[in-house]
């Protein structure tokens, strides 16, 4: 049983994160995903995400390529949570390259290439910048 873990925010699911997953997921045989909370999102990146942690397990625990899910509560703490899990594998997007290195004494650390030009923060901009017509109506 080879256990690979991974973590993120995964705010606003997209398809970069659904394709990072399944790669992810494709290295081992068991897929572990901690969700960084809301806290740590907002010391990591400024803001709150727009899901609750809750919501953003449970659409995660959705898919069929995550296996298990909890809270990442702290950045600091990934040694322990990999140890706590037995993972004998580690998944980063590239844009976190080389910073977890520090973990190949107990576990393989890979980093998959990110999707390109899409991103959480671009959908938040992308969405903010749609203009209803005044007849538009928020029905669906
Ligand atoms: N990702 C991707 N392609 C994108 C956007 C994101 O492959 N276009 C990947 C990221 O590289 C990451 C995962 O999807 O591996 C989750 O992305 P985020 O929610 O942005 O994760 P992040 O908040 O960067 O948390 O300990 C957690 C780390 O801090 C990562």
């Amino acid at each position: 049983m080879k256990k690979i873990i991974t973590f993120g925010t995964y705010d606003l699911l997209h398809i970069g994160h659904v394709r990072i997953l399944q790669r992810a997921a494709e290295l081992g045989d068991r897929l572990i995903v901690g969700v960084s909370c809301s806290e740590l999102n907002r010391s990591k990146k400024g803001r709150a995400p727009v899901y609750t942690t809750e919501d953003r397990m449970a659409i995660l625990s959705a898919l069929s390529c995550v296996d298990e899910v909890f809270v990442e509560r702290s950045l600091e703490a990934k040694g322990d949570y990999i140890k706590q899990f037995d993972a004998d594998v580690l998944v980063m997007g590239d844009d976190w390259e080389g910073r977890f290195d520090e973990f190949k004494s107990i576990c393989s650390v890979v980093y998959l290439p990110r999707t390109t030009g899409i991103s959480t923060s671009k959908l938040i901009a992308d969405i903010s910048d749609i203009n209803p017509t005044p007849e538009s109506h928020l029905t669906d």
